[in-house]
């Protein structure tokens, strides 16, 4: 028996003293000490009870201990459960319920806030700060640097990750072994990644583009990182001499671009860029060519799907389009009223089917009903169309969705919070074009007859319940929103009156 995904990304490393991560204080850490660490963090979960299955949910800041975590609940057969640090309490307090987490591991600063939380779900509560310390490390410290893996299976669990949903109630995405081992392995292999990269990360790690995509992929082939806390341009532009890599949402390469010591020279050495979790432009990806030389490789994935589709690393990386299905995954567009196949050429729903292809949503079968069809295609909501040459171009989406510097916003979340504050009828959340961030959240808020809301107290009101990223970043107050005959809201005319709040300021 093994643990396939253990065994690849970390399994196969062990007592190796090549350099697996550079850590910001100048230290490098080989990929046989972060194995002992993560064996520590291990023996440390199972001696608190922790069998496997059982969700480990991590509020932490990023740091070679919090990958370690990640590390450890690979090995004991534990299902990762990571969460953005911009979270409320609020928020959190939803994961930790619908999770059944055992266990939740946060930040020092946070105890006292999420103890009574925790005690009443029953989790065990831990700390993990960013240099370490805490009462995991501490137990973690008095454990052994060797850990017996725990047997998995490639359908077994290895992450929950939740995405937010039209409904404004959160989903649960259940990611097996064979999800995430296939999709890394598949990627690793298609951009080429081998032990002498090192990639420049400065993803957050709890979402797919920095964890599963960055991270993973760099293990399966043995190569190391350049570990930044989170995007800082200036440590970015010291650091790229430094790399052969490095993987972004489209606000790095903007930013990058604003600057002017980002030139051809600085990244000479540089074999690859990739970009993905919101459209890159194509004017970016035109602008950045002329400026470095390089062509950026865009691809398109979803949390449920890892990722789909990829520009190829020969041949014509084309703009605007995120690419071609990988190897082993299928791709159709679908008439979204029929979900019949539509010819080449039209513009449909975007579905995908293949091993990376999650395994529902946690305990919502209905929802996972209405998204994984039976066939095993996913309607991933985003609409897309397909070239002659076979490339996928995703022109819009069929779900009520906002990106805003890779991070996903759904409006109904913040509506719900929105049209609970005093002297509130009802509000519409859109999201508007943003120079830097690609798009923004926009409120509208109708108030209630004769009513005059409080825009600061309904500001303080979405901090206590939203993460900061989620807020909308202008309230507008208006007599009525825009309906059609059937009485829906056209969030489309809202969209296009406040398009230029945030680009031609
Ligand atoms: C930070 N802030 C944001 C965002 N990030 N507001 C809106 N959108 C954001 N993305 C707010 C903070 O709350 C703060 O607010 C202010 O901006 C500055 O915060 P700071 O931390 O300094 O921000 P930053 O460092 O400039 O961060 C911007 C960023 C970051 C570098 C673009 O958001 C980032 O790393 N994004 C990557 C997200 C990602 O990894 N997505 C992948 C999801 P205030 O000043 O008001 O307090 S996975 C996915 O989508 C799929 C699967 C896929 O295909 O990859
Ligand atoms: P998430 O909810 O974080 O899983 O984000 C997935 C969504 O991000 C997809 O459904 C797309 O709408 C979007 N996305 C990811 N990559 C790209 C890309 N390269 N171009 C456009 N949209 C993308």
């Amino acid at each position: 028996m093994t643990n396939p995904l253990f065994d690849v990304l970390f399994g196969n490393h062990a007592g190796k003293d090549t350099p697996f991560l550079y850590l910001p204080d100048g230290e490098t850490l080989t990929h046989d000490r972060f194995l002992r660490l993560a064996a520590q963090y291990a023996n440390a979960f199972t001696a608190a009870g922790l069998e496997p299955g059982a969700r480990v949910a991590a509020q932490v800041e990023k740091s070679h201990f919090a990958l370690a975590a990640y590390a450890a609940c690979v090995q004991a057969g534990l299902v990762f459960l990571p969460l953005n640090t911009g979270y409320t309490v609020e928020e959190l307090s939803y994961f930790i319920e619908d999770s059944g987490a055992s266990m939740v591991i946060c930040k020092g600063d946070r105890r006292e806030a999420l103890q009574p939380i925790a005690s009443k779900h029953g989790a065990a509560l831990e700390t993990l700060d960013e240099d370490g310390s805490g009462s995991l490390s501490e137990k973690a410290a008095e454990a052994p640097e060797t850990f017996e893996t725990v047997d998995r299976k490639a359908d077994d669990l290895a992450a929950l990750l939740y995405t937010s949903g039209t409904t404004g109630r959160s989903k649960g995405a259940m990611l097996s072994q064979g999800n995430l081992l296939s999709n890394a392995e598949t990627l690793a292999e298609h951009w080429r990644f081998t032990s002498d990269d090192v990639l420049l990360h400065a993803l957050p790690i709890f979402h797919t583009h920095g964890l599963f995509v960055a991270t993973n992929i760099t293990l399966v082939a043995g190569g190391a990182m350049i570990f930044l806390p989170k995007f800082d341009l200036d440590k970015v532009i010291d650091l790229l001499p430094e790399a052969t890599a490095m993987m972004g949402v489209p606000t790095f390469y903007t930013r990058l671009l604003d600057d002017q010591r980002f030139d051809k020279d600085l990244v000479a050495h540089m074999r690859l860029f990739v970009s993905g979790s919101a459209p890159l432009l194509a004017e970016t990806h035109t602008q950045f060519e002329k400026r470095t030389g390089h062509r950026i490789l865009e691809r398109y994935g979803m949390t449920e799907t890892n990722m789909n589709t990829s520009n190829p690393y020969d041949g014509d990386r084309r703009a605007g389009t995120v690419g071609f299905p990988l190897p082993g995954v299928e791709l159709k567009i679908t008439d979204p009223e029929t979900g019949e196949e539509l010819p080449q050429g039209e513009v449909g729903q975007i579905e995908v089917r293949g091993p990376n292809v999650f395994q529902g949503y946690w305990q919502m079968p209905e929802k996972t009903a209405a998204e994984l069809r039976e066939n095993g295609f996913f309607i991933t909501g985003d609409l897309g169309v397909i070239d002659d040459r076979g490339y996928v171009q995703i022109v819009g989406r069929n779900k009520d969705l906002i990106i805003s510097g890779g991070y996903n916003i759904y409006p109904k979340e913040i509506e719900l919070v929105l049209d609970e504050q005093p002297g509130v009828l009802e509000s519409a959340v859109i999201g508007v074009p943003h120079a830097d961030f690609g798009e923004t959240v926009v409120g509208v808020i109708v108030p209630e007859a004769g009513a005059e809301p409080d825009l600061d107290a309904i500001g303080a009101a979405t901090s206590k319940a939203l993460a900061r990223f989620k807020h909308p970043k202008k309230l507008i107050v208006r007599e009525e929103l825009p309906r059609n005959s059937m009485g829906k809201v056209q969030k489309n005319l809202l969209r296009d009156e406040f398009k230029d709040l945030f680009v031609n300021a």
